[in-house]
């Protein structure tokens, strides 16, 4: 498994958390997201290698922003 991490931007309280991994869950690829509300960060976790804009998108489309730590 890889993991690929992102900075999380616009998450206002605890609940946000779930629509964040609930977004990145459902990316092709992906097979487990966690969200840290206090980090700002998210890891997630995927079998093969994932194009960090697919993430940073599907992010955005829930409302939030991401960015590809490394
Ligand atoms: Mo509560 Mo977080 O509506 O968006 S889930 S602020």
């Amino acid at each position: 498994m890889k993991t690929t991490e992102l900075k999380i931007e616009g998450m206002t309280c605890a609940s946000c958390v779930r629509r964040v991994e609930n977004a990145l869950s459902q990316v092709r690829g992906v097979s487990e997201a966690n969200v840290n509300f206090a980090t700002e960060r998210a890891s997630v976790t995927h079998g093969v290698d994932i194009d960090a804009d697919s993430l940073s998108k599907a992010v955005s489309a829930a409302g939030y922003s991401a960015k590809p730590l490394h």
